[in-house]
């Protein structure tokens, strides 16, 4: 006699289920749950992002608010200047989007080094 057994279909064994949303459907005898789900759809969300913006005013020098984006934000000047200028005539710009810790670290960071000068100038974050 052949003493390997053979292996039944998978549809055919009582400990192989192939349909994961529900691996618990039969209740063992003496178990109160029934249908409990075992496996649940992953989530993958992504983090919400935040703009941060620049706001206008009128006492702030040009040259600070450059130094600023260029410090803060990683422009080069151009970009800065050209940032700076689009403040200046549209009362404010958005200058980056970030996850929610970086923005609000940006926001700080601009905000002291502004007051640490005696600036008025105001950055805030607003939920894209
Ligand atoms: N309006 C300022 C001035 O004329 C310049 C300025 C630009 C200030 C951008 C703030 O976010 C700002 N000196």
């Amino acid at each position: 006699m052949n003493p390997v057994k053979s292996i039944p279909p998978l549809s055919e064994r009582p400990d192989v289920i192939d349909t994961p949303a529900i691996l618990a459907s039969k209740p063992t005898p003496g178990d109160s749950d029934t249908n409990v789900v075992l496996e649940t759809k992953p989530k993958t969300k992504r983090p919400p992002l935040y703009k941060v913006m620049l706001l206008n005013d009128d006492y702030t020098p040009m040259e600070f608010v450059v130094h600023v984006l260029e410090r803060f934000f990683g422009l080069n000047h151009a970009q800065a200047f050209e940032i700076m200028l689009t403040v200046h005539k549209k009362g404010l710009a958005v200058v980056g989007v970030f996850s929610f810790e970086v923005a609000e670290t940006k926001v700080t960071q601009v905000m002291d080094f502004a007051r640490r000068h005696q600036h008025p100038l105001q950055c805030t974050m607003e939920k894209e």
